[in-house]
């Protein structure tokens, strides 16, 4: 058992791998509402999922990217899950590997029925590369709503976040600049918290994006 952790009003009391899938027919049977983090390979997507449930070790990171083929399915307060998508982009595996990656990806985002929302991580100091505006733009085209926050608050300055985040949001066409987080510094958590959350209870994710640059 774990020992409750608390962001602001909301308490974890429990946090379960339930289990990993490499198909669709992996997900899970038990009709609970999903939230879903996607990103490039080492983004921090792993750490991200750790420090939003106050574990340490709930979800294995890597320093070698690319190796997480699977999607990992985590229920939190037997309500809810919280997922882990394969990395997207990852250049050092074959074309035939990465388009295999994506098409599973894709397929549990059109066909799952239960995932509310996805969060997408973008590494702060890279400010949003093609692969991030390619996936985020084929994504969007399924209708899923998409939350893009930026990772590795920690590894900037406040004059290249500033930047940064301008730099992302108007790669991204985004509506307002993204969330910035950092799982080790755990800066951005609460926040983050309350978006999951009313997506869980059926509020839309994020703001429709409609492309306008919001200064
Ligand atoms: N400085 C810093 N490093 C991080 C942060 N989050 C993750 N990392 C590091 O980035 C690498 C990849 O993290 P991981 O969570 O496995 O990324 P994933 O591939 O997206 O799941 C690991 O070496 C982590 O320790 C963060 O908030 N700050
Ligand atoms: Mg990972």
């Amino acid at each position: 058992m774990m020992s409750p952790v608390k962001f602001g009003d909301f308490t974890i009391f429990s946090a379960e791998f339930v289990k990993s899938a490499v198909s669709l027919k992996g997900l899970p049977n038990e009709r609970l509402p999903q939230v879903a983090f996607l990103g490039r390979s080492n983004v921090g997507k792993s750490s991200l999922l750790n420090a939003l449930t106050g574990q340490k070790n709930l979800v294995k990171t890597s320093s070698t990217p690319g190796k997480t083929r699977e999607i990992n399915f985590f229920r939190i307060n037997k309500a809810f899950f919280l997922v882990d998508l394969p990395g997207v982009g990852f250049a050092k595996v074959s074309n035939a590997k990465r388009d295999e990656m994506s098409d599973f990806i894709r397929d549990y985002v059109e066909k799952c029925k239960d995932l509310r929302g996805l969060v997408y991580l973008v590494d702060i100091r890279h400010g949003g590369t093609p692969i991030d505006i390619e996936t985020v733009e084929s994504i969007r085209a399924t209708g899923c709503p998409v939350l893009v926050i930026a990772s590795k608050r920690d590894k900037v300055n406040q004059s290249e976040l500033a930047k940064n985040l301008k730099l992302i949001q108007e790669r991204l066409s985004l509506p307002v600049k993204p969330l910035c987080v950092s799982s080790f510094k755990k800066n951005g958590l609460e926040p983050l918290w309350q978006e999951i959350l009313d997506a869980i209870n059926g509020k839309e994710l994020v703001d429709k994006t409609d492309g306008t640059i919001h200064e």
